[in-house]
């Protein structure tokens, strides 16, 4: 199937590394697919779902210890330390080699090594990036199959170019003090070891779309965000798209794929993407943005038929569901999914559950791999090669105070800073304690290959070849009341914040000018049919001169790590700020 000698070379050398019992490249075909299945089910490494109520549909579990993504073990391996900056654990790429490399060796005796090669991106498209990955997970070959576009069509499209990402994967002993997920910008590779879990494996992902991406960006020109993206259109039958950076498990698969509530008839919404965007400037000097992925990887728990209909529809076939509760039907159920918990299961670990006995059946970052192309809002524009045109870019976290449900920024340069100084609380996507609030520029934090203030200034650079730049504005669903209840019902009717956003897009409405940008004029939101008290609102609305003088004290200790090579733009934009807000 493939020609390439550069290929063939490399996973010569890679299997002469690890040493597997045999190699097998993959062809992408339904044949093969059932294969692979009939393989990983002898094995126990997939186990097959209720066929009725999920038509093939699979089950995996993770390693307890192997569950999400492990920050303090993801390294960028730059030939100079500042060149993976502050933002980023570093490694010198020969020790990083040497370091694993001594973990590949043999790692695959008794194993097959399985050669998928994929597109992130459409096939033929100038923009999509061709990555080989090598593994001994028959899991991830069957995800990769659901996220990108692999197999024939990638060896096709790849020709003789050898040009492509070389991504090495090996399950290890799935040991933590054995795990390693490396990036090598410079030399376009990827080395992950002793993982299971979603991110650090599925290296189309995080990996190559977002951490080597954002390096050759960079270099090339354009932008790898950690962004959704929506098409809306209005009863007047126009489509505005919106990007939009969250941090992790914070609502994008969510906002990218929300039913319009009751009160605003006449709204379609379009899935264009969940979780990334390669976004260019196009001849027309606007920002075009493509999604390089073809499928979701969605945290399951919180998902229902309630806040999420389309990701419920999109996971019922071909998918699979990893580290949820599994019933003795042979079903899936998850905490949040709005169905009556079974009366007995085995939960996420493997351990027999019942309701009452204290444990989560599903584990917090449960996850569904799903196609793209089974959303019933797909946009007819997701897989078109030059993408789409933005009209609004959002930035938004978890903050239970402070931030506004929605403010538009003055302008590219505030809007960069806006990102930049972003802050979440932490969730389950990633090791660690959850809940507490870090500061997360762009929500690329975790994603950014390269040091970040370089990114700030390619961002401001993206900025000023603007001729028709989208407004930035940020968002936050999260905030809550002084009993800690949510103080905006979100999901669907998240969308009469972007609704405010378009027309401030579309110059149709006046706002509220404040220190921070600015926010709706009361009665600017369209409330129709939503149940909400006058207080919240103007709770959620409100501008706090006090409170954003300490956040603008927590945004100085973030940015002193980067010294000098902080943008002086940001230092202006932080004297700006204190001075609007009255100091
Ligand atoms: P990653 O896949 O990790 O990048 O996550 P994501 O940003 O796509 O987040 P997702 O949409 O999967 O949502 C994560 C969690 O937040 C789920 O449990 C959702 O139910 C919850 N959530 C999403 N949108 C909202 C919202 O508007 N309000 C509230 N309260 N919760 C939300
Ligand atoms: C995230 O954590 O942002 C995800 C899931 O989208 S993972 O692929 O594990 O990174
Ligand atoms: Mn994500």
């Amino acid at each position: 199937m493939v020609r390439n000698i550069g290929a063939v070379k490399w996973v010569e050398e890679m299997a002469a590394l690890c040493k597997p019992d045999s190699v097998v490249w993959i062809d992408g075909s339904e044949d093969e697919k059932k294969r692979l299945t009939a393989q990983a089910l002898s094995t126990g490494e997939v186990l097959e779902l209720n066929q009725e109520k999920l038509p093939g549909c699979l089950y995996h579990r993770t390693a307890e210890n192997d569950v999400a993504r492990t920050e303090h073990l993801t390294f960028i391996c730059t030939s100079k330390k500042e060149d993976a900056g502050p933002n980023n654990n570093w490694m010198a790429p020969q020790d990083a080699y040497s370091k694993v490399g001594a973990l590949f060796d043999g790692c695959m005796k008794g194993r097959t090594m399985y050669v998928v090669l994929f597109i992130m991106g459409t096939a033929g498209s100038p923009f999509r990036k061709i990555g080989i990955e090598l593994t001994d997970s028959i899991y991830v070959v069957l995800n990769m199959r659901i996220m990108t576009r692999m197999g024939k069509i990638a060896a096709d499209d790849l020709g003789e170019n050898e040009d492509f990402t070389r991504c090495m994967h090996s399950k290890g002993e799935l040991d933590i003090e054995r795990r390693y997920i490396l990036h090598f910008p410079e030399d376009n590779t990827i080395w992950s070891y002793g993982s299971g879990y979603g991110g650090n494996v599925l290296l189309g992902k995080k990996c190559l779309s977002l951490r080597i991406a954002s390096y050759l960006g960079r270099n090339e020109g354009w932008m790898a965000e950690h962004m959704l993206i929506v098409g809306i259109e209005t009863p007047e039958g126009e489509t505005h798209y919106i990007a939009a950076a969250f941090p992790s498990a914070c609502g994008k698969t969510n906002l990218a794929m929300l039913i319009p509530p009751e009160g605003m008839p006449g709204y379609k919404v379009w899935t264009v993407g969940d979780d990334i965007a390669w976004i260019r400037i196009g001849p027309d000097g606007r920002l075009w943005a493509v999604n390089p992925e073809a499928g979701f990887f969605g945290v399951a728990p919180g998902t229902s038929y309630k806040t999420n209909p389309n990701a419920m529809e999109t996971a019922k076939t071909n998918s699979i569901y990893t580290n949820v509760l599994l019933t003795p039907e042979k079903n899936v159920w998850w905490e949040g999914m709005d169905v009556e918990p079974p009366a007995e299961g085995i939960d996420w670990r493997g351990n027999p559950w019942t309701p009452d006995n204290g444990e989560k059946g599903a584990h917090p970052n449960a996850r569904f791999t799903a196609p793209a192309s089974q959303c019933p809002v797909i946009s007819p524009e997701w897989e078109n090669p030059a993408g789409v045109p933005l009209s609004a870019i959002l930035f938004g976290g978890r903050r239970a105070k402070l931030a506004p449900l929605v403010y538009e920024s003055f302008n590219w340069q505030h809007g960069t800073f806006v990102g930049a100084t972003m802050a979440s609380e932490t969730t389950a996507a990633a090791t660690g304690a959850v809940g507490v609030v870090r500061r997360d520029p762009m929500a690329m934090l975790p994603f950014c290959g390269y040091n970040m203030a370089k990114y700030f200034a390619h961002w401001l650079k993206m900025g000023k070849k603007l001729t028709n730049p989208p407004k930035i504005f940020n968002v936050n669903w999260f905030k809550r009341g002084d009993a800690g209840e949510f103080l905006w019902p979100g999901y669907g009717d998240n969308l009469r914040a972007l609704d405010w956003i378009i027309r401030r897009c579309k110059g149709e409405i006046e706002a509220t000018e404040t220190a921070i940008g600015y926010v709706p004029t009361k009665g600017s939101i369209n409330t129709n049919g939503l149940d909400i008290s006058e207080a919240a609102l103007e709770k959620l609305l409100e501008v706090d001169p006090t409170a954003w003088l300490e956040e603008l004290e927590g945004m100085q200790t973030f940015f002193a790590q980067f010294g000098d090579d902080l943008p002086e733009e940001f230092v202006k934009e932080q004297q700006a700020l204190k001075a609007r807000l009255g100091k």
